[in-house]
């Protein structure tokens, strides 16, 4: 892996309701998420993240492993209703000080802080109010982005205002997969457009407290094609790539929507909000997994729907997919990392996320042997550095992530860590043979 300059950023991320567990405790509000896994059906096996990894409790034992890892820096999210209960108003301390304690011993560590202010735990007394498709939610999420500044802002340099606001608005109140669950064509555009402005208000905020500061926000990005050869099938793709990508990547980089969905989102615009949308960012955090398809379905109220989200392929006895059934295909990195810099003009690029779920678990060694993670790694590591050598301005890589934890609908079934957790024990974490090797080839890049 010589291909990386000595200045990129090696880490990894995970998320506030995926591994912290005490949903209830010291204070914390109830989320949206904590209320859908409760709703039947909703979340495999009926599980949910109250427990998860129980991060609130072990986080020194956490962060002894990150420094461990060598890691450069971490990614993490703040639960919303963990330090402000209702959505606004009373800030809870206690939940303010885990954060606290968490970031100054990663500090002390030697790990840089990459802070995700929204990774989709909105405060569920938020949600009652009509959460992301309620307009007012901008004046709530400036007044979180302020407590936040006030409470952490000295302390943390780079910030990740909101993540996947696709999924969190398609996932979540169109398809009905994710919290909220709901399947409602307006509430999508209104939670994409409501999204979009808390996106630029906050990096505009973020900056007005510290100018210093380094934000932006995180994409998933990945190519979408057509199913099939049934030439409705390219219109189709077309649609969804502006539903997922394009709504979103457009605004926060060209200040406008895009030419097949501009008249969808309009009734939602008003003057001004498409400057505020753009507000500069200082990078683009890029998740990628796996390249999708897109079929025409004249059904849909977008008359497209993706003809096989990643996670279809599972039991299929496919090699080139992971345990969850997402596709491997390193290439479609390389292409994701190019389209977005000759598309954007060439903004400065983070991978927030990449990684796979493979559910290996220590054998009669105690060790987990996760070849094909290393493997993984391997290949899509080749594709961003090939990406790197074709212009693309590529800082760093955040592995999918540090440990095994909630995969929100899929609950605990895919195991995306480098470090594993026992979930049917003692929540015991061990190291796998990939963290070793992630540990070897960060030392290989100094
Ligand atoms: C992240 C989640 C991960 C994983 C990923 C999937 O932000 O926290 O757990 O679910 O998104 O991304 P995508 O839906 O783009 O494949």
């Amino acid at each position: 892996m010589a291909d990386f300059p000595k200045s990129f950023l090696w880490g990894t991320a995970t998320a506030s309701y995926q591994v912290e567990g005490a949903y209830n405790e010291d204070g914390k509000g109830p989320s949206i998420w904590d209320e859908f896994c409760r709703v039947p059906g909703a979340v495999k096996h009926g599980q949910s993240g109250d427990v998860a990894c129980d991060h609130y409790h072990r986080w020194k034992e956490d962060v002894a492993l990150l420094k461990e890892l060598g890691a450069d820096v971490y990614r993490f999210s703040l639960s919303w209703p963990r330090i402000l209960p209702d959505g606004t108003g009373a800030v809870n301390q206690k939940g303010v000080d885990f954060y606290k304690k968490l970031i100054y011993a990663l500090r002390e560590a030697d790990i840089t802080p990459y802070v995700t202010l929204y990774h989709w735990d909105l405060p569920a007394a938020l949600q009652k109010k009509g959460g992301w498709t309620n307009r007012d939610i901008t004046g709530w999420f400036s007044q979180y982005v302020d407590t936040v500044m006030e409470q952490f802002g000295a302390d943390v340099d780079n910030y990740i205002v909101i993540n996947e606001p696709s999924v969190l608005s398609y996932v979540g109140h169109y398809q009905g997969v994710h919290a909220p669950g709901l399947r409602d064509k307006d509430a999508f555009l209104a939670a994409t457009h409501h999204v979009n402005l808390c996106h630029g208000d906050g990096v505009a905020n973020i900056k007005a407290h510290k100018s210093t500061a380094k934000v932006g926000s995180t994409l998933p990005v990945f190519p979408i094609r057509p199913a099939s050869d049934d030439p409705l099938d390219i219109p189709a793709a077309e649609m969804m790539r502006a539903l997922w990508i394009g709504n979103f990547l457009d605004p926060m980089f060209k200040g406008v929507y895009p030419d097949v969905s501009a008249k969808l989102l309009a009734p939602f615009v008003k003057d001004g909000d498409m400057k505020r949308t753009s507000a500069p960012v200082d990078f683009l955090g890029l998740n990628h997994y796996s390249p999708d398809y897109a079929r025409h379905e004249p059904s849909d109220a977008f008359g497209a729907v993706l003809d096989y989200a990643h996670n279809s392929f599972e039991d299929t006895g496919r090699d080139d997919v992971t345990d969850l059934g997402w596709i491997i295909e390193p290439d479609a990195l390389y292409e994701s990392l190019m389209d977005v810099t000759k598309t954007y003009g060439r903004p400065t690029i983070y991978i927030t996320e990449g990684g796979c779920a493979y559910n290996d678990g220590p054998g009669a060694d105690g060790k987990v042997h996760d070849e094909r993670r290393i493997e993984y790694y391997k290949r899509y590591l080749a594709a961003a550095a090939r990406a790197i050598a074709d212009g693309a301005d590529l800082r760093g890589y955040f592995a999918w992530s540090f440990m095994d934890n909630f995969e929100w609908a899929d609950g605990y079934d895919g195991r995306f860590g480098l470090v594993h957790v026992d979930f049917d024990g003692d929540l015991r974490r061990t190291p796998k043979d990939s963290f070793y090797w992630f540990k070897d080839l960060i030392k290989s890049t100094k």
